[in-house]
């Protein structure tokens, strides 16, 4: 593996700490299973053919089984005691037609060595060690599956109370994640920065997204976090824009949504620059009303603080702005504008969400049913604490579909200069993103490629003043 963590040399993924700290929480719930004792067991994700083909899917490790195991080896299971505290790994057969191909798997002596596991044994020693256990423990699973369905007799699924206690014990990191977390925003800084000085060779936004890929592969990050948003100009105003194909050469605005993923846990950062180095007038105002979004909410993060009030202070901002630029009508005041919602319109997302092993991680409590268009879509609604890693995200985006019916309609057309707004258009949007960690006394900032648009600006021309062949990728 290439550059691991020097803080985390030596050190196990403390799967038996989080095992106990589900068992807290679930306990927590009272719950009394019908037996006297409770235990947890969950399977990972395991190989798959494609249908007609000898070649594997993509595997993607299931984040429960993770959390108390982490271990990513596909086809194995993981149970937990609470009454003995005791952890078992099972590790799949060792299949001796597949080791020609393959090679050796890991032995139970090494998987002992690297994991956090009482015991690891075999997957064949799995049926008649869950019998055992269900005689006097209620043994509690996420799913019956695919890959269990041999054992699903001695298995209760879906038990609200589980998930509780598995998101809870998510949603506050410990040190060991916490530093799995640093590492994986390390990389994605430096993926950020290498996609801002290699214009030269970005004509498309495809050749952003490899610029991206290539650098947080060439760390050891062999998976992105989520789909990199690669886009240009007007292509920004669309959120989670996947396309990442079109000729960026006509285009002024670049944005680049992307985060690299260490050991099953996410990065998330959004960045955005001028192609040619210099940032056009609109685009510049847009950026630093972003920006002043992102500080002065940043500013507010520490425990106790309460998302919802930080996500509409950057609406608060986001409308004083746009009184200045002209672009909401200056008859209204900025509460009636609040008011309006209008602003919902042109920053239509929440200004952050949790963030782990999942990029939008669990136990964020949203209402995607709430009727305020301000907050139906903020994927974290609760109080803030120490140990809680978050987004911080804010945005604003000229989308022709999100506007569609403003444009059309009077009554809501009234708030907003038309020939203003009609100046923003080519920008597309900007977002700003950084990953933050909660602390008792505030927050600390994971990421820190700069944002602030003289330096962005610098980055990029000097980029732009090397010759085309001085980048490793020249094709
Ligand atoms: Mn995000």
């Amino acid at each position: 593996m290439v550059d691991v963590p020097v803080s985390l040399k030596g050190k196990k993924y403390p799967a038996k700490e989080h095992a106990k700290k589900v068992c807290t929480h679930f306990k927590c719930k009272s719950k009394t299973g019908s037996k006297s004792d409770v235990a947890f067991f969950i399977s990972g994700e395991d190989l798959e053919l494609y249908d007609y083909c000898d070649q594997t899917k993509p595997i993607r490790q299931n984040r429960y089984f993770f959390y108390l195991s982490g271990v990513s080896i596909p086809g194995s299971h993981v149970l937990y005691q609470c009454g003995t505290d005791k952890l078992v790994l099972y590790l799949p057969n060792i299949d001796l037609d597949d080791v020609m191909w393959s090679g050796m798997p890991m032995s139970l002596e090494e998987a002992k060595d690297k994991y956090d596991m009482d015991e690891v044994k075999y997957v064949s020693d799995l049926k008649k060690d869950l019998e055992a256990v269900a005689e006097s423990s209620t043994i509690y699973t996420t799913d019956v599956n695919k890959f269990n369905q041999q054992c699903g007799q001695f298995l209760t699924e879906k038990d609200e109370d589980f998930f509780f206690a598995l998101d809870e014990s998510r949603l506050l990191k410990d040190s060991y994640e916490i530093e799995l977390m640093r590492h994986a925003a390390s990389i994605t800084d430096k993926c950020h920065l290498a996609v801002m000085s290699a214009i030269p060779i970005e004509t498309n936004e495809t050749h952003i997204h490899a610029e991206f890929m290539y650098h947080a592969l060439r760390q050891g990050s062999k998976y992105q976090s989520y789909d990199p948003v690669c886009c240009s100009g007007p292509n920004c105003s669309t959120l989670h824009y996947v396309k990442n194909d079109e000729e960026i050469d006509s285009k002024r605005s670049i944005l680049i949504d992307a985060g690299a993923e260490w050991e099953c846990y996410a990065s998330d950062v959004t960045r955005c620059f001028p192609i040619n180095g210099d940032w056009s007038k609109e685009h510049l105002e847009i950026y630093n009303a972003v920006l002043k979004m992102q500080s002065t909410t940043m500013k507010m993060i520490k425990p106790g603080a309460n998302w919802d009030d930080l996500h509409l202070t950057a609406h608060k901002i986001m409308i004083d702005e746009f009184l200045k630029l002209g672009i909401f009508n200056s008859k209204f005041s900025a509460q009636e504008l609040y008011e309006s919602k209008i602003s919902a319109r042109f920053f239509p997302h929440g200004l952050g969400h949790l963030l782990g092993m999942d990029t939008h991680d669990v136990g964020g409590r949203p209402n995607y049913e709430d009727p305020d268009p301000l907050l139906q879509y903020l994927r974290l609604r609760r109080t803030l604490q120490a140990g809680m890693v978050l987004t911080d995200e804010p945005g604003i985006y000229f989308s022709p579909f999100l506007l569609k019916d403003v444009l059309e309609d009077e009554s809501k057309m009234k708030y907003i200069n038309k020939d203003v707004l009609d100046k923003y258009w080519y920008i597309g949007g900007v977002r700003i993103e950084d990953d933050l960690l909660v602390t008792e006394s505030g927050y600390e900032n994971f990421t820190s490629i700069t944002s602030d648009p003289k330096e962005i600006s610098k980055i990029v021309k000097q980029g732009l003043s090397k010759n085309k062949d001085a980048f490793h990728n020249v094709i």
